[in-house]
């Protein structure tokens, strides 16, 4: 069998079945689309209950080969990335993939001058620019570890991802454009610094001309050290299991969790989830609308659609600047094929009305896609019919930043196509459902607990130091099964639905938050008694922010309940950063507990989603009159 695209729902099949059957034959050949240097000892070894994962193990490679080198004879020439600015009237830059491959040696070169060595921690807080995509290469190439930080997170998250991967070595922008705003990233990391000795260099790429201070031997303007740096750049030669980045994000309990994702695995997984899910011809467009400082960034900007030698757009905006009709402004001036993005910002823009979306020349459009959140149908069939026409397949691809890549999602050509259905497994994925009780639940129709009963390739390997940790929030709750936290249901036919977390994880716009992390940040307010934060439904962001406070009687403030939001909002956008403020503050007097001492969340989610008349039984609380007081107060 041909290890090409899927093209059909026969090819799914069999594809799909010797994924499973004989999983070893399976990557081996499919890994054969890629480039070693010296091939693997063994396809895959370790399993769950060991967490001792590894696949291609023995092989050796560099992935930045594999995403630039190997294209240069047959697609040299070719354009990689069409870099879109902020402003619509602003240059556009194309990179060829020998371009490309160039700038990624300059800056690994760059970093080997400022001592960065294999395995040392790359840390990257910038808007996003053509650089920030040259940099990450230019540390897989070195061999070096990256680690992307969102530049909207606040210089308190910078520090704390700084500290707890100990990098050495920060890239920022002086500032960066967003939308009609700027981003001070350069003051904000000089904050961060303050409590970050590791670092002993700072790369500043000039984006906005604005003035910043610059400490002598510490920090360097990035651009002349570009400029004076060799071409060439051998790859490090990495072991398949090496570290490849890390990458934090939210979970129910703690701090954020930097997992960790290897070399070839993650390789493999990035390259064949991107072919086979969005299906790229040599001579489409393909732009994924995320940012590089998410797993999608990662996965479909920064790897994938390189290792399949694609032409992309790399947007540095925003969706409503200046216009809600940006997207689609952009998508006729490029003429994109294959476009990807957020639930959040279709149904952001669908506020805005048809008139921006049919103003623009969409008929280049071939293939629609979703990602980060459960896409509602009423957002689904706006896409559907507005944007594409009723001609493009949407692929409501399910995934995780622990995943790798695209896990769960209908294929062009393969997939039925109905409304927040993200259908069928991708091959090499094992799902399965447990209840509550941990008792598998087979067949179909079928709702549980979503699990995956088997390794595949694209799967973080760890927390970064902290594999006790690993084990315990995704392979203890189900002991031999990894645990995505996600709920879903599986229709008559076996098509699989994500219904959304269940656990303490809400998704405010496509963002991943633990609701304990947002509690953190509140309770750090000297007049905060305790707080508890839930999600509610909300129409555009999906989920909204709903904070429970007991404030401090005895305050000043503590009557004026606009004020008390605006000062937990300055707080939260401190710690955390604006992504995470909470859009409903209300003040009470106690919050409902169980005799253990528990909050009891279901009441509080209830009542956040203006469901107060169905509350369940509130008899074995500690406080049941306090529940009173909450229904009546609820915003
Ligand atoms: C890629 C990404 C992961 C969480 C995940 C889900 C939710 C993502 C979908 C989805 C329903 C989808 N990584 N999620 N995609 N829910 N349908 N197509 O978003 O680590 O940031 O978030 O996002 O709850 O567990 S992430």
């Amino acid at each position: 069998m041909s290890m090409n695209t899927i093209k059909n729902k026969d090819d799914y099949q069999n594809f799909y079945k010797m994924s499973l059957d004989d999983k070893d034959g399976f990557w081996a050949e499919v890994a054969g689309n890629y480039t070693w240097k010296k091939p693997w000892t063994s396809v895959q070894t370790g399993n769950f209950k060991d967490l001792n994962v590894k696949w291609f193990d023995g092989a050796t490679l560099n992935i930045t080969e594999n995403c630039l080198d190997r294209h240069l004879e047959t697609r040299g020439d070719k354009t990689a990335i069409i870099f879109e600015p902020n402003d619509p009237n602003g240059e556009v830059i194309n990179f060829t993939y020998k371009e490309l491959h160039a700038r990624v040696c300059q800056f690994s070169n760059v970093l080997k001058a400022q001592g960065v060595k294999k395995g040392d921690r790359v840390c990257f807080y910038m808007s996003m620019v053509p650089e920030l995509l040259i940099g990450v290469l230019a540390t897989a190439r070195i061999g070096a570890i990256h680690s992307v930080v969102f530049g909207g997170f606040s210089a308190n998250a910078l520090a704390g991802r700084i500290q707890d991967c100990e990098a050495s070595i920060v890239i920022t922008n002086d500032a960066g454009f967003r939308g009609a705003k700027t981003i001070p990233l350069k003051e904000i990391t000089d904050e961060a610094l303050k409590t970050c000795p590791t670092i002993k260099s700072v790369l500043v790429s000039k984006r906005v001309g604005e003035e910043v201070n610059m400490i002598e031997g510490r920090d360097h303007w990035l651009t002349p050290l570009l400029d004076s740096a060799s071409c060439d750049c051998p790859a490090e030669e990495m072991g398949a299991e090496d570290p490849l980045f890390i990458l934090y994000t939210s979970g129910s309990t703690g701090k954020p969790k930097g997992l960790l994702h290897t070399t070839a695995g993650y390789m493999v997984w990035a390259g064949e989830t991107y072919k086979n899910v969005f299906q790229v011809g040599e001579d489409d467009i393909f732009w994924c609308t995320a940012d590089i400082g998410w797993i999608t960034g990662h996965s479909y900007i920064s790897y994938g659609p390189l290792l399949n030698g694609s032409t992309q757009v790399m947007f540095e905006g925003v969706p409503t600047y200046p216009d809600a009709g940006r997207f689609w402004e952009a998508t006729e001036k490029h003429k994109v094929t294959h476009f990807y993005t957020a639930p959040t910002a279709i149904r952001a823009l669908e506020a805005h009305g048809t008139d921006f979306v049919n103003k623009h020349d969409l008929s280049s459009l071939k293939v629609l896609g979703s990602v980060g959140e459960p896409i509602n149908e009423e957002a689904w069939e706006w896409y559907n019919k507005n944007v594409g026409k009723e001609k493009c397949p949407i692929v409501d691809t399910w995934w995780q930043t622990e995943t790798g890549g695209i896990m769960i999602s209908p294929l062009p050509n393969v997939g039925d196509f109905i409304p927040s259905f993200a259908e069928a497994p991708l091959p090499g994925v094992d799902p399965i459902f447990v209840d509550a009780d941990g008792k598998k639940v087979e067949g179909s129709p079928a709702e549980g607990n979503l699990c995956i009963r088997t390794p595949w390739p694209g799967m973080a390997r760890t927390i970064w130091g902290d594999h006790e940790r690993y084990k315990q929030t995704y392979f203890s709750t189900y002991p031999g099964l990894y645990f995505t936290g996600d709920g879903a249901k599986r229709d008559d036919q076996g098509r699989y639905r994500i219904t959304g977390r269940v656990d303490d994880v809400i998704n405010v716009s496509g963002h991943r938050m633990g609701t304990a992390e947002v509690e953190d940040a509140l309770n750090q307010h000297e007049d905060i008694v305790e707080s508890a934060v839930v999600g509610y439904p909300h129409d555009i962001k999906g989920q909204g922010i709903y904070a429970y406070v007991i404030w401090n009687p005895q305050s000043s403030k503590a009557q004026d309940h606009k004020a008390i939001h605006k000062e937990l909002n300055e707080m939260v956008i401190k710690m955390i950063g604006p992504i995470a403020k909470p859009d409903k503050v209300q003040v009470v007097s106690g919050l409902p507990k169980t005799r253990s001492g528990k909050i009891m969340r279901r009441i509080l989610r209830k009542v956040a989603s203006g469901e107060t008349s169905n509350l369940g039984d509130t008899s074995t609380l500690l406080n049941p009159e306090v529940v009173e007081e909450i229904k009546s107060g609820a915003l």
